[in-house]
Order: structure tokens, then sequence, then C-alpha cells
């Protein structure tokens, strides 16, 4: 059975309650992380034993870390980076010890997902989170930040914070000519670096991929296909080093065949963590979220949790970016309303594909 969570951002930054969460048929517990300590400085324990308090005190698990971010110097080698990777391992140790055994993180440079569109109108009167490369293509990164700030609802999106508009310029450039093999070396050293705590805590690292899964701003990106997936793999080969797979990012590409990845056999059992949502595509580099229900989008999910359970994925699943229904005002993509029906449907997939097969659950 795969361990349904839903992602919490914190009792100061997200809108949705503990309680609320709670109230989802099915959910065992959150995703969750401390956001307002920034990358690069190391996760206090006591401040990892109180987050688990509070969760537990509402009845809840916590079910993984998403994410602890890594240092932009860690991606580009610089000098200081062997004390950054030092306090990462610190903080790992933190939720180590704490009994958290999942951390999702990712390895995109300078940026997190990218969207052109926080709140774009659906016919159904739900507004979705879009995204269209000829607007991408035509802004700077800074006018990309004024463009996001100014759609987010008051909610800061991660890697998007508006404290990181005025380094952005100067961090673009830390990577100049820099390629993929070039990132992936400095990928490489980061897991050797890691690996050894996450094995003694029995920490799964999970990296997500790159969101969407094309280059963006010039930048090199090598976590967008199946083929980026299988090189990281076999970049150390402890079982912790895995994957948290995204469907919505890997399947903003239609050359990406889900299904397909998660039967890799270089990477399905490599998945510790599944982000599941769909998307539909509205033409080439343009996109946007839909409903998680197959019919409304582009991904087929029932193939998709077919696939997760044929590689015997009973990690921690979550929905993921849900649209703002019912008039709710929350972090984009990050409502409760619509990623509750996400969780009830994949819930759902999941039980039907699991009797069909005679198991019980
Ligand atoms: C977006 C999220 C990402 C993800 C990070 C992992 O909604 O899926 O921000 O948390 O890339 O580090």
């Amino acid at each position: 059975m795969m361990h349904m969570g839903f992602r919490w951002y914190g009792p100061s930054q997200d809108a949705v309650t503990l309680d609320e969460i709670r109230q989802i048929g099915g959910m065992e517990g959150v995703i969750t992380a401390l956001h307002e300590i920034p990358a690069g400085e190391p996760w206090p324990y006591e401040k990892v034993l109180e987050r688990k308090a509070m969760v537990e005190k509402a009845g809840l698990k916590i079910l993984g870390i998403e994410s602890i971010n890594v240092s932009e110097e860690i991606k580009y080698g610089g000098k200081d980076r062997d004390r950054l990777i030092e306090n990462y391992i610190k903080s790992l140790e933190a939720v180590g010890r704490a009994g958290i055994h999942l951390v999702c993180y990712n390895f995109m440079p300078v940026f997190d997902w990218t969207r052109t569109d926080l709140a774009m109108p659906l016919p159904d009167g739900s507004k979705a989170m879009a995204y269209d490369g000829r607007i991408c293509e035509g802004l700077s990164a800074e006018q990309m930040f004024d463009y996001i700030a100014k759609n987010s609802n008051g909610f800061e999106m991660p890697g998007w914070e508006l404290s990181r508009r005025s380094e952005i310029t100067a961090e673009i450039a830390k990577f100049d000519g820099m390629t993929g093999d070039d990132l992936r070396a400095n990928f490489k050293y980061f897991l050797d670096a890691i690996m050894p705590t996450c094995e003694k805590y029995g920490i799964l690292m999970g990296v997500h991929p790159d969101d969407p899964s094309y280059d963006l701003f010039g930048l090199p990106r090598i976590c967008k296909c199946e083929d980026d997936l299988v090189k990281i793999a076999r970049m150390n080969s402890s079982k912790c080093n895995g994957f948290s797979l995204c469907t919505g990012s890997l399947g903003s590409n239609p050359q990406n065949d889900l299904p397909k990845i998660i039967r890799n056999p270089e990477i399905g059992p490599r998945i510790h963590f599944a982000h599941v949502r769909n998307v539909k595509y509205d033409g080439d580099h343009r996109f946007h979220e839909s409903a998680h229900v197959s019919r409304c989008g582009s991904l087929d999910l029932y193939e998709i949790m077919k696939a997760l359970i044929d590689v015997g994925f009973n990690g921690v699943i979550r929905p993921d970016h849900g649209r703002a229904i019912w008039g709710e005002k929350a972090r984009p993509g990050y409502g409760l309303y619509d990623r509750a029906l996400g969780a009830s449907y994949l819930l759902g997939l999941e039980e039907a594909i699991r009797k069909d097969r005679g198991e019980k659950i």
C-alpha cells in the first residue's frame, strides 16, 4: 500500500490547516519543511522535533521532508561547497534522528519550478497554473520574478522568493558555460558525500525532476527525461539515491512516457516518493495543470498508478498542484479542495487496481 500524504508548508506559510488535512479520507500525514531556514544553514534538531510534535498532535505523521534545499554553490561547485555539504549533512542528521526517512530535493540551478500564469481561468470557472514557453522566452529572469510576484496571491513560491530577485543575475552568471555533464559531476560529488549519512539513518533521498522538463534561461538541467534519470541512478549505487517521481513535471514534455519511465528497471526501484498530478498540453512547450482525473488532462493516471504498483511502489505519494476551485484563496497550486479531490481519486485508483489483482487492501 502506498502512504498518502499532503504537502504542508507549516503553521505560518500555509492557508491550509493540519485539522483540515486530517479530515481528508485516507490521509496519513504531511510532507513538510522548515521553510524559514535558508538553504545552506543546518536544520536544528529541536526545530524538527517541534514540527513533528505539532503534526502528531493533530493526529498526523510527518511522512517526509520537502525540501531540504541544496545551496547553489554546491550545484556550481564553488569553493565553499564542502562546508555547505557538511551543513546539509547536519540537516539530514536532524531529520534522521527525528525518525523521518524521506527527503525530497532538487538539483535545478537557480530556479525551482516555473510557470507563466498562476491563475489561468478554465472554462469550468476554476483557475490553474499554466506554462507558455512563448512568454517565458521573451522575459529576463528578473522580469519573470516580478511577473510571478504579481500573480501569487501574496504567497511566495519556493525558489521564486522575492528576496532572491537581486541576486539572480549574479547567480545565473555562476553557471555560465556550465554543461549538463559539469552539473552532473557536481551532483555526483554531492551524492557521494551525503549517502553514508542517508544510509546510517535510513533516509531515502528523492530528487525532483526539472519542472518543466525543458531547458530554461540558458541554464543546464539534468533531470528532464528517462536517460537523465538513469544517469542519476548510476551516480551512486546506494538504495537511498532515488527519485521523487513527479508526473506533472516529467509529463510536461509529451515525449516522456511515464509508465515506461516508471517501469525502467534502473528507475522503478529507486522511486521513493511520488507526486501524481495531471497536465493538459496546449501546444509546443505550452500546458496547463488540469484536475487529476485522467479525462481532464493529457496524462493517463490509471496507467501511471498501475505502473507504480507493478514496480512494487509502496512509498509516500501525494496529490500535487490543484486548481483554485470553489473560490478558495491559497498558495497557487497548494489549496485544500482540489488536492483533496486528487488524493481521493488516487486512493480510488490504487484500491481498484489492487483489488482487481486480488490484493487485500
Ligand atoms: C512544486 C514542487 C517543487 C519541489 C522541489 C523539490 O510544486 O514540486 O517545488 O518541491 O522541486 O525540491
